[in-house]
């Protein structure tokens, strides 16, 4: 079933000038763009987003990096985006992402792991609208 999810080229991405070969991996999937922007969060954004991680130690680390600079976020769309995009990303830990994968590829640690993808059906369906309005998003079919 189509089904859309959030992606972000994280900080680490954009400023090593990885955007444009991660969209192409991510487009030659499969996926369509069906809304994205280029934008840098606040401190106090980053909190909101992650706050499932709030108590975590590596909340702070996390927040000020996603912070740190410019990311690309994204509203992908495919049959099983959710499963499918985890799948294209790889495991948190760049150092245990299978060979292939986004993060095996251009992430450097386990924190700064180069995308974000979401993790479920409902957290996709929260981190969209988190970032884009109904309006910011384009139908390609009809
Ligand atoms: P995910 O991004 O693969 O879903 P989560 O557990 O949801 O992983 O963690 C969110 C983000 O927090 C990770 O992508 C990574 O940037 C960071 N993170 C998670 N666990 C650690 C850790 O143990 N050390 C440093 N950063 C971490
Ligand atoms: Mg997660």
């Amino acid at each position: 079933m189509t089904e859309r999810t959030l992606a972000i080229i994280k900080p680490d991405a954009v400023r090593r000038n990885l955007t444009g070969e991660i969209i192409t991996i991510i487009t030659q999937a499969g996926f369509r763009i069906v809304g994205m922007k280029l934008l840098r969060m606040t401190k106090e954004q980053a909190e909101n987003f992650y706050q499932v991680h709030r108590g975590r130690p590596f909340f702070e680390d996390l927040t000020r990096f996603m912070s740190s600079g410019p990311v690309v976020v994204m509203v992908l769309e495919k049959d099983h985006a959710v499963e499918d995009f985890r799948s294209l990303i790889g495991a948190t830990d760049p150092a245990e992402a299978l060979p292939g994968t986004i993060r095996h590829r251009f992430g450097t640690s386990k924190g700064e792991n180069a995308i974000h993808g979401s993790d479920s059906v409902e957290n996709a369906l929260w981190e969209i609208a988190f970032f884009f309005s109904l309006t910011e998003l384009v139908d390609h079919t009809s």
